[in-house]
């Protein structure tokens, strides 16, 4: 069925429930009901480690539920947000989501809440996908070209998501050698599978972290990312097969230029850390580095895409926190070579998709992301492809909420057949000769 088959596409009724997240925390689910009978549902995820400038949640505070109540984005969603969407026509999404920030009228959706905002503006794009009888990514794609998402697979849990066991916040995987998703999705499982199998002959198996990667009983942070290359190399990977991607996070351990390193017990400045991971970066496989220094350290975000960004891709994520301003500024600057996009950073799809085509404008890489916070619902596995983002990030190989998405993908890449278009490490943010580079070692490893 096309868009022109769809009858009325007027929103009739938009209603907001509470549900809970991977946490168990309260978060904001809405439904759209149009017209012609569709309806799309989705679910606001949430942050741990947050940028200071990304939209912001509308909790309840006080003693129940820990503060984390979302009885006024709800009362929001009743009152404010559903009265001013209703008639509207749910195709025109650049419309609905301009009604949202004129709703809010803040810099950072603090009146009526980045979560019911990202809830609403996503449940209309699914009302509209099924008013025309879509799956959301051929809606969104509209005719544009799709490329599946090469993933990002968080192997041990760190930082805010682990009690700060370890600093670096995100160990992971991404296997930028596959052919296709189905076969990233198999490495990435035989990566953590191993993962398990040594942590387990270390003693050190305890769980995971809020994301689903290994708990991370380590001595250090180096010892981690040892401990994710041997696992690569005991599940029968090169380098150029599977590849370290690190989130450091390092906002939730810097301050002031100063960064204070809790389980290496050492405190560095901004030059001394720098090169400490640049150090890092020549000495493991590691491929993508995201948040390297704070949000408010950007002379050493520029110094360290200067030094390691031909060959590494450098992303910044609450450094750009999903906004369009940001990203060409980062773009000029030199700052970072790929950004990192999540929803709810944004707070409604109109702004992330701004984000996202700002990076492309840019020649950025382009890394859609979930939350620490997720539920079942995989919108952001539909945004990968449907706006060709290159990259996904969802968490780990383990927990419903994150495989709710990686499965969700394999889904699409085989509903598309042989017209699946698997990005690789083409879309990688580093620079085309080390993509190229890395294509033929695979090409190489396979001959
Ligand atoms: C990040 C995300 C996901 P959080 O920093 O990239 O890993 O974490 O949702 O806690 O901000
Ligand atoms: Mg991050």
């Amino acid at each position: 069925m096309s868009a022109s088959t769809a009858t009325d596409t007027r929103i009739e009724h938009l209603l907001a429930r509470r549900v809970g997240d991977s946490r168990g925390r309260p978060t904001v689910e809405v439904e759209v009901h149009l017209a012609c009978g569709a309806m799309g549902r989705a679910i606001a995820p949430a942050g741990a480690s947050r940028g200071t400038h990304e939209a912001v949640d509308l909790r309840d505070g006080g003693d129940l539920l820990g503060g984390w109540g979302v009885r006024r984005a709800l009362s929001e969603l009743e009152h404010e947000i559903a009265p001013a969407l209703l008639g509207r026509d749910a195709l025109s999404q650049l419309y609905i989501d301009q009604r949202l920030i004129e709703l809010d009228g803040t810099e950072n959706k603090a009146r009526r809440g980045g979560n019911a905002t990202i809830a609403a503006s996503m449940a209309v794009a699914h009302a509209a996908a099924a008013a025309c009888g879509l799956p959301l990514w051929r809606h969104l794609a509209a005719g544009r070209r799709t490329r599946i998402p090469l993933p990002q697979v968080q192997i041990f849990g760190g930082g805010a998501h682990a009690g700060r066991r370890v600093d670096v916040q995100d160990f992971l995987a991404m296997p930028i050698g596959a052919a296709s998703f189905d076969e990233a999705m198999v490495m990435c499982a035989e990566v953590y599978r191993h993962a398990g199998l040594l942590m387990a002959e270390a003693g050190r198996l305890r769980g995971v972290a809020d994301e689903g990667g290994f708990w991370p009983e380590f001595a250090s942070n180096e010892e981690a990312l040892a401990m994710l290359a041997r696992a690569i190399e005991r599940a029968g990977y090169g380098p150029h097969q599977v590849s370290i991607a690190l989130d450091v996070a390092a906002g939730e351990f810097g301050r002031d230029g100063r960064y204070r390193l809790g389980l290496d017990a050492i405190e560095l400045d901004s030059e001394a850390w720098v090169e400490r991971l640049v150090g890092w970066t020549a000495r493991f496989p590691i491929v993508s580095v995201e948040d390297p220094v704070a949000e408010d350290d950007a002379a050493g975000m520029i110094r360290f895409t200067r030094a390691v960004g031909e060959r590494v891709q450098v992303v910044g994520d609450d450094f750009l926190v999903t906004d369009a301003a940001r990203v060409r500024a980062a773009a000029a600057s030199g700052a970072c070579n790929a950004a990192l996009l999540k929803p709810n950073q944004a707070g409604t799809l109109s702004e992330m998709q701004a984000a996202l085509e700002a990076a492309r404008a840019a020649g950025m890489g382009m890394v859609v992301s979930a939350r620490s916070g997720e539920t079942e619902d995989v919108t952001i596995a539909h945004l990968a492809v449907g706006w060709d983002a290159g990259q996904l990030k969802v968490g780990s190989f383990a927990r419903s909420e994150r495989m709710a998405k990686w499965n969700e993908v394999l889904r699409i890449e085989e509903t598309l057949g042989d017209g699946a278009r698997f990005a690789g490490c083409e879309a990688l943010g580093c620079a085309s000769g080390r993509r190229a580079q890395i294509a033929a070692a695979h090409r190489s490893d396979k001959g």
